[in-house]
């Protein structure tokens, strides 16, 4: 069976990837170039990693049907079953230093979350710093991963996962998580489209953070985080406030209840509302 409509067509063989087409037509200048595409691997982040060591360039891009090991922050598991989603990374050589990499981290979900929007007209958001939610459950995550050389930034692997055509999800994540089919009542996405869309939204936000070096307004529009009620872990203590803002360099800006600025650059942020 062929189900058509302008990007959400999903034929029967369309269930598997192929590398030819993926990279028909890509309109970036480096993301995706090389790209090496692959049925099975242990995480795409621990591929381009390998490929960073053997001197592959920026852009290296690695793209699995499915992961063994696909991971997520702090060691956690990322759920990565195969010919749903898109799971996959790209290598970046960057000349800049440390402190500009949680500047390319948003930068990287601005460009997941205006793709998603505009090749499926769902109204993707924003979960500081870089998960990428719609309504209230997560569809995409993302993990950057940086290698330095004495202090300098070597280079810097950003991996990411998106549930597109995911129906069912284990049940340690499906109070949480939620695909693009689920949202476009069950109408199938195409993936190989979907995801040359992303290179080029992606690549067009982090060279533009990369020019000039600000985060974009559109940023704070599309953070679902901001204005909420949030809390946030500090060593023993659990500090709430309110999201206000994101600082220059991507730090979230709270005011907690005694009226205090806090800026949280890391950690685990629970927002109110949000999974
Ligand atoms: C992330 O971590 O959200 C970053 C995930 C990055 C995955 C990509 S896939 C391609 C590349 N290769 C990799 O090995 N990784 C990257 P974090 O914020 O720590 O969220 C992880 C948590 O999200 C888990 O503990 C689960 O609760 C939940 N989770 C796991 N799989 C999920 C999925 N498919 N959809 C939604 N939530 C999920």
């Amino acid at each position: 069976m062929t189900r058509t409509n302008k990007n959400h067509t999903l034929s029967e063989s369309e269930n598997i990837m192929n590398k030819t087409e993926l990279e028909k037509n890509l309109k970036t200048d480096y993301l995706g170039k090389p790209l090496i595409y692959t049925d099975c691997v242990d995480s795409t982040n621990n591929e381009i990693k390998r490929l960073a060591q053997k001197g592959y360039p920026t852009g290296t891009t690695v793209i699995a049907e499915k992961q063994t090991s696909g991971k997520g922050r702090l060691g956690r598991v990322w759920n990565s079953p195969v010919g749903t989603g898109l799971w996959f990374s790209f290598l970046l050589r960057p000349h800049t230093d440390f402190s500009q990499i949680s500047g390319i981290t948003l930068a990287a979900g601005l460009g997941v979350c205006r793709a998603v929007r505009s090749f499926t007209g769902l109204d993707a958001e924003i979960k500081w710093p870089n998960d990428i939610i719609i309504g209230n459950k997560k569809i995409c995550g993302i993990l950057v991963e940086t290698a330095a050389e004495t202090d300098k930034l070597k280079y810097a692997v950003v991996g990411i996962g998106i549930n597109v055509n995911t129906r069912v999800f284990p049940d340690e994540i499906k109070e949480k998580a939620t695909s693009l089919i689920i949202e476009n009542k069950y109408s199938a996405i195409n993936r190989t489209k979907l995801f040359k869309e992303i290179l080029f939204h992606t690549e067009k936000c982090i060279d533009d953070y990369l020019k000039n070096p600000v985060i974009p307004n559109d940023y704070k529009q599309l953070c679902a985080t901001l204005g909420r009620n949030i809390s946030v872990r500090r060593g023993k203590n659990v500090i709430n406030g309110i999201a206000s803002d994101i600082s220059e360099n991507g730090d979230l800006i709270a005011t907690d209840e005694n009226h205090n600025k806090i800026l949280i650059n890391s950690g685990e942020v629970t927002v109110q509302g949000i999974y």
